[in-house]
């Protein structure tokens, strides 16, 4: 039952999958018009847990189900959906089954107060909540004296978040500046790790799953062959809309993504969206080879275990930034002075290249300064012959290049400007003429995708049917430059223009 998406590449990005009309099957759903708190839909299954059909229950006040206390009590609750109350629940009794144990999670979106009950007895986790909150600070623990490096730190959160949740399959997901992501830590029981290192294209998680991801942070799909169940009426009577479900957790889920897990032999998931600073860095997603049902209350850990995750990372962000400011300040200074031994500035430099080839990981130093060649590294002489993108013509990181390049600013390329190398350009006059170029060397990388090759682009728009591995070449980049490398360059140009301006200042004093 899949839309039919094939040949339509925005399509996919097209799916409002907030307004799904549908919920998933373990809950049921109801939208209370806050006006007067009377029901206005609700889910098709309602007589599951509430004992009373959709037909029954619209239009009546929603105390006539919980009694009035309840919704007096609701009515004075800040609802508004930030991320922890998502999985608040309060234990309700339905009048008419109160021996039933309900919880109900509740939230307010675009003046609709949505309830979603669930049963208490359901869930995987009978943990008490003592023994959650032990498991949670534990794994916290854990999460913030985990090493300093980003695998480090994804290697704990995969392993303390198994242990949590109880899936089958955990990974970080982590996002590329383009989107695509790549499984960099992966912990299963039972199955064999399957997915580490694995890239996956953009469009598996599409742009507006990455945008309401980004606003809620855990969504589980306890069974991905579990039918969807739709809200009566289909539209809100009052206003003739579909339901906003974004921030709900029964949300109904895309028949293309349910398809893309059964292809990939997934039954259950629960994925966590890990957001560093204001960046969506990545998931935390789990998988289950068997239906899995979360409780709220084991929801609401995961949740916050998956902050403490996000929070590490951003903490390990700040500090290496920090220190790499620091050094990269330090190593301009210390440039600036060891120049300031030097007659003249083009000499100075010759004597330090193998200093700044180093501190950039660079192999090629070029550029003119007073209308001076200079030229050093094992790629400037000769000019450094590099295979192209395309694997034929060498290139080289000569005049032309550096005529076309921006002359103002600090320039600095991951994928080549033209298709060569990544280089840092210091343009050290207006006029573009006196300049510093480093170049990086390409350096040939295997990307492996997990099953996109199977005859189309990775592109394709349809889920595909196989997850096997196969290996990519990629030609034709560099590593990429980061933020430090950037902030480096901008303070070794600031003492370079300096000292070009000390020594112009110098010879117009002798000229007169
Ligand atoms: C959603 N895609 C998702 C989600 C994940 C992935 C984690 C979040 C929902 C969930 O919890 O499962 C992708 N899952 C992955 C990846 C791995 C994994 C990369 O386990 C790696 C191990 N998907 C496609 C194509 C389309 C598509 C071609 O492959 C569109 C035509 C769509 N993916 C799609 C949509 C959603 C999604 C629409 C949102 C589902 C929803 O929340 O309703």
């Amino acid at each position: 039952n899949a839309p039919d998406l094939a040949g339509d590449r925005n399509a996919c990005e097209r799916e409002p999958i907030h307004i799904p009309g549908a919920i998933q099957p373990h809950g049921v759903l109801l939208s209370i018009d806050p006006a007067d708190w009377s029901i206005a839909q609700a889910s098709a299954n309602s007589a599951d847990l509430l004992t009373m059909a959709p037909e029954d229950l619209c239009g009546r006040p929603l105390a006539d189900l919980l009694g009035p206390d309840a919704v007096a009590e609701l009515a004075c609750r800040d609802l508004s959906p930030v991320f922890p109350h998502l999985h608040d629940a309060i234990p309700v009794a339905v009048a008419t089954a109160p021996q039933r144990p309900l919880c109900c999670v509740v939230h307010r979106h675009d003046d609709r107060v949505i309830l979603e009950f669930e049963d208490t007895a359901a869930g995987t986790a009978h943990a008490s909540s003592e023994e959650l909150h032990r498991k949670l600070s534990y794994g916290v623990g854990r999460i913030a004296r985990s090493g300093d490096d980003v695998r480090d730190i994804c290697e704990t959160a995969v392993i303390e978040m198994h242990g949590l949740a109880g899936f089958d399959r955990t990974m970080v997901y982590r996002f590329d500046t383009d989107w695509h992501g790549e499984v960099v830590a992966e912990q299963t029981s039972g199955l064999p790790k399957r997915y580490l290192g694995h890239h996956f294209p953009a469009s598996d998680i599409p742009a507006q799953a990455r945008e309401l991801y980004t606003r809620t942070l855990l969504r589980v799909i306890p069974d991905v062959d579990g039918p969807a169940i739709p809200l009566v009426p289909p539209l809100d009577p009052a206003r003739g809309q579909p339901l906003d479900l974004s921030y709900a957790s029964l949300r109904g889920v895309s028949p293309i993504h349910l398809q893309y897990l059964r292809n990939m032999d997934v039954r259950a998931t629960m994925a966590l969206s890990l957001l560093v600073g204001n960046r969506f860095w990545g998931m935390i997603v789990c998988h289950s080879a068997t239906p899995r049902t979360v409780s709220a209350p084991l929801r609401g850990v995961c949740q916050e275990l998956a902050e403490v995750v996000a929070a590490r990372l951003f903490r390990r962000d700040a500090e290496h930034r920090a220190t790499g400011f620091l050094q990269a300040r330090n190593r301009a200074d210390m440039l600036a002075d060891a120049l300031s031994e030097s007659p003249d500035l083009v000499s100075g430099i010759e004597r330090r290249a193998q200093m700044l080839l180093s501190w950039f990981d660079c192999t090629a130093l070029l550029g003119r300064i007073h209308g001076k060649p200079v030229r050093c590294g094992t790629d400037a002489t000769p000019p450094p012959a590099l295979p192209t993108r395309r694997g034929a013509d060498p290139v080289r990181l000569d005049d032309q290049w550096i005529a076309a390049a921006d002359p103002v600013g600090v320039y600095i390329t991951g994928a080549a400007r033209a298709d060569f190398v990544g280089a840092v350009h210091l343009p050290l006059s207006p006029d573009g003429g006196d300049y510093l170029v480093l170049g990086r060397r390409e350096r040939v990388r295997t990307v492996v995708w997990a099953g996109v090759a199977d005859g189309r682009d990775k592109h394709d728009l349809s889920p595909r049917a196989s997850f096997e591995a196969w290996s990519e070449i990629v030609r034709g980049r560099s590593l990429p430059f980061d933020d430090v490398s950037h902030q480096m360059a901008v303070e070794i140009r600031r003492r370079l223009i300096d000292r070009l301006m000390l020594e112009e200042r110098r010879s117009r004093a002798l000229e007169l």
